[in-house]
């Protein structure tokens, strides 16, 4: 064979493995891409940052590996459904949710050293006390994006001023749902609730919210007092009205109260909007008001407990970040039958939903409703004469 030859068939040979080793090699480094999450082909709002910091920058925060995993405790039934596998999806952090009962449940667990939790979601005045106490971790706004889409009525909470540590939830009310086919002529009053005859249809078949502050402000706006009184006197009036009120109780009940109500068990529940209004679209026979004395209003809030690692507050963010997107946010409420905090939400919100009544109550109710304040050291006055109450035959 000529060397002229000879060069081209050595050049052909080579370009034929050539050619050969690309078709296997692809092959090999595809497999592992198509079992990215979703969401790392397609960017969206919710992803951490991918850029590495350079080896010779200081490490930013925002350039903390999120965790893997987080945990929020929350109140129950408080999430839409496929929430939490749309943030896996669009991150690829797991998420599961242990739940509380009350404000004074999840305080009592976090101070009594519970750790593993990432997002906590405590009502307003829980959020102060927690505050106070330096129990929760500053929230780094650049990796909370969607933070401007919330009301501006949001960022001015006397509990949390510009959302420095939390962020608004969702909103709602505290008062009394009733089953429609089974009580034709519910209380208009609390105290008709408080002070009912066994006449009454719904003496023994009605329960009140197992919760210090929201049992003891419904005492005290039937009295006509503050509902925060500091006043003891006022405050033994209200314990010796809900221990004559026992009675005609049930029990009491943060869990399933409106189920029980639905299924026709009780009549009637002391208990929050969303609540009743949920179970009012699993069993059809279900309302809700405040009765004419008035009731108390809350906002819940995402934050995030102090000791957590970077990884798991960034993680963390993510998921507040998450939940301020303007679609999951109405989602969220609507599914709920809470108010959304979030503006942009309610711009793309059914108007069923913003026009609810029993959701956004109207100026005449809202004149009637209270907002639970933190009472400091007194707290433990209130806390007390919970526990008289309970005991009592
Ligand atoms: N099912 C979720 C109910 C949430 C209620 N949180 C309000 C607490 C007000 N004290």
């Amino acid at each position: 064979m000529q060397r002229k030859h000879l060069l081209s068939l050595i050049v052909i040979l080579l370009i034929a493995v050539m050619a050969l080793a690309a078709c296997g090699g692809g092959q090999a480094t595809e497999a592992p891409k198509q079992e990215k999450p979703a969401a790392t082909e397609a960017p969206k709002a919710t992803e951490a940052p991918k850029e590495e910091p350079k080896p010779t920058e200081a490490p930013k925060e925002e350039g903390v590996k999120p965790a893997d995993e987080i945990v929020v405790y929350n109140w129950s039934d408080y999430v839409a459904p496929e929430m939490y596998d749309m943030f896996t999806e669009q991150t690829g952090i797991k998420i599961s949710e242990d739940n509380f009962s009350s404000n004074e449940d999840l305080l009592a667990k976090l101070q009594g050293g519970a750790t593993g939790y990432s997002v906590i979601v405590p009502s307003d005045y829980t959020v102060y006390i927690m505050i106070e106490e330096g129990m929760l971790e500053e929230l780094n706004h650049d990796n909370i994006p969607n933070l401007k889409n919330l009301d501006p009525e949001f960022t001015k909470l006397y509990y949390d001023p510009g959302n420095k540590y939390c962020v608004p939830y969702l909103w709602g009310t505290t008062g009394v749902g009733y089953n429609t086919e089974l009580l034709e002529n519910p209380p208009k009053s609390w105290e008709q609730i408080f002070k009912a005859k066994e006449s009454d249809p719904w003496y023994g078949r009605m329960t009140l919210l197992d919760d210090v502050r929201e049992v003891f402000s419904a005492a005290l706006i039937q009295l006509g007092y503050d509902n925060n009184t500091k006043d003891e006197a006022q405050l033994q009036e209200a314990k010796q009205l809900l221990i004559d009120a026992k009675k005609g109780l049930a029990g009491y009940d943060t869990d399933n109260y409106e189920d029980l109500v639905g299924a026709g068990e009780n009549l009637l529940a002391h208990g929050w909007n969303g609540d009743f209004l949920q179970a009012a679209d699993e069993y059809g026979n279900i309302d809700y008001y405040i009765p004419e004395e008035g009731g108390t209003i809350w906002i819940d809030n995402m934050c995030i407990p102090k000791g957590v690692s970077p990884e798991e507050k960034r993680a963390a963010e993510m998921y507040i970040n998450f939940v301020l997107d303007p679609k999951v946010g109405d989602m969220l409420g609507e599914y709920n039958y809470y108010a959304t905090p979030n503006k942009a939400s309610l711009e793309i919100a059914d108007p069923e939903y913003k026009s609810n009544p029993l959701v956004f109550p109207p100026e005449e109710i809202r004149a009637k409703l209270h907002f639970i304040k933190p009472l400091g050291e007194f707290e433990s006055v209130y806390q007390r004469m919970w526990d008289e109450v309970k005991s009592a035959q």
